[in-house]
């Protein structure tokens, strides 16, 4: 098993809904170590980096917009196959499929609106992580 890193980011509506401890608890009490943690509201610039390859999709300029809008919280994680487990902790992108038990299938019905992201694979997890935090961040 291969400890990974990845980036974990409490949306805006899980942070006005006041889900920001619920959420956290779910990846530490799976057994990972949060090695970095902060609260910022995110440039467009930077949003526009995390979801570049969603450029030209119908969804995009909601999800920037939605993404810039208020404030984020975002987490760096690290332990064993951190980046698929924690995919599974959050649930599928699709309402309709994210199941009870997971982040989304427990508080959220929508697609745009859904609480967490979490990096896909090794190569986003290192690129996302770097546009969120800075080395002496991580700990
Ligand atoms: P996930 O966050 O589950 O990895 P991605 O990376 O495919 O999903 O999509 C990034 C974000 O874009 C999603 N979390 C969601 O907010 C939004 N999104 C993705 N697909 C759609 C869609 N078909 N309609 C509206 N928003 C979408």
């Amino acid at each position: 098993m291969e400890v990974e890193q990845t980036l974990i980011l409490v949306k805006p509506d899980g942070v006005q809904r006041g889900l920001i401890g619920e959420i956290i608890s779910r990846y530490e009490r799976k057994g990972f170590n949060i090695i970095g943690l902060k609260m910022m509201q995110l440039t467009r610039t930077k949003a526009e980096e995390l979801y570049e390859i969603h450029k030209g999709q119908s969804f995009y300029d909601k999800l920037i917009e939605f993404m810039t809008g208020k404030p984020i919280i975002a987490i760096a994680v690290e332990g064993k196959n951190a980046i698929k487990l924690t995919r599974l902790i959050n649930g599928e992108t699709d309402p309709l499929e994210s199941k009870p038990g997971s982040i989304r299938g427990d508080y959220s019905t929508d697609i745009t609106y859904n609480l967490v992201h979490a990096s896909d694979c090794a190569k986003n997890a290192k690129s996302e992580l770097a546009i969120l935090f800075s080395s002496e961040e991580l700990y």
